[in-house]
Order: C-alpha cells, then structure tokens, then sequence
C-alpha cells in the first residue's frame, strides 16, 4: 500500500541588496523552529548571491499556508526579523516569492526564495 503526499523544498535563497556592511548573517525558522542552516547558527550571505537551501518539509497538505521567517543574527543586540516568505503548498514550480519587509528591522534587504512542490508515495502499513 501507498498514499499520494506532497512535501515542499526550499531550493534556494537569492540575496538582492543586505541590510549591513557587506554582508548578512541568516537563518530561516518554520514554526518557531530554525530549519536552515543545518549545521551551524547563521549564515553569511552577500548581495547579489544565491544559497543552496536543499530543505524538505513534509509532509505539508495541498493549499496548505507556509510562513517562512528570515532573521539575521547580532552579535550586540537580539536578532532582527527581516520578514517572511509567504508560500501555500500547490504542486508544482519551482516558485520564486519575495521577502514581505518587516520595516521595523530592515528597508534595504531584497530576498527571494526559490521553492517547489513535490508529491511522493509513501509506503504504509496495514
Ligand atoms: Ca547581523
Ligand atoms: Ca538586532
């Protein structure tokens, strides 16, 4: 047996303009929780660059909304929300969504986030 399911992956994050001097510090959170980089805290990103994300989510549901924050890590002071990708989980792709500005932290940084919609078969058990 196997059910039909749709995952969504981030596949890449292209950096426009950055907030500071020469470079960004980034990290992405789903729910409340960092979901990239993997490895480490943060990750510097210069303008005029694309980052290979390579993040699954799954499963997700059709039509499902999926807010992705982008936040830059401070060293002197608490980290700054930059905005969000605002995504809804159709298949297909790959799709590109601009960053919607938190003006409170940020009015220089340009983000877009490159993402698609796969489906997969997952195998169950009777
Ligand atoms: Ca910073
Ligand atoms: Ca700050």
């Amino acid at each position: 047996m196997s059910s039909q399911q749709i995952g969504l992956r981030l596949i890449n994050l292209h950096c426009y303009a950055v907030e500071e001097n020469e470079f960004d510090d980034v990290y992405l959170n789903y729910n409340g929780v960092k979901i990239w980089p993997e490895e480490k805290k943060h990750h510097p990103v210069r303008e005029h660059t694309i980052t290979a994300l390579e993040i699954d989510l799954n499963p997700v549901e059709t039509g499902q909304k999926i807010v992705i924050e982008l936040w830059d890590f401070d060293f002197l002071s608490p980290d700054d929300l930059y905005g969000t990708f605002q995504l809804v989980a159709d298949p297909g792709g790959p799709y590109s969504t601009d960053l919607s500005l938190n003006y409170k932290e940020t009015k220089k940084a340009r983000y877009v986030l490159e993402w698609e919609v796969y489906t997969y078969r997952k195998a169950t058990s009777l």
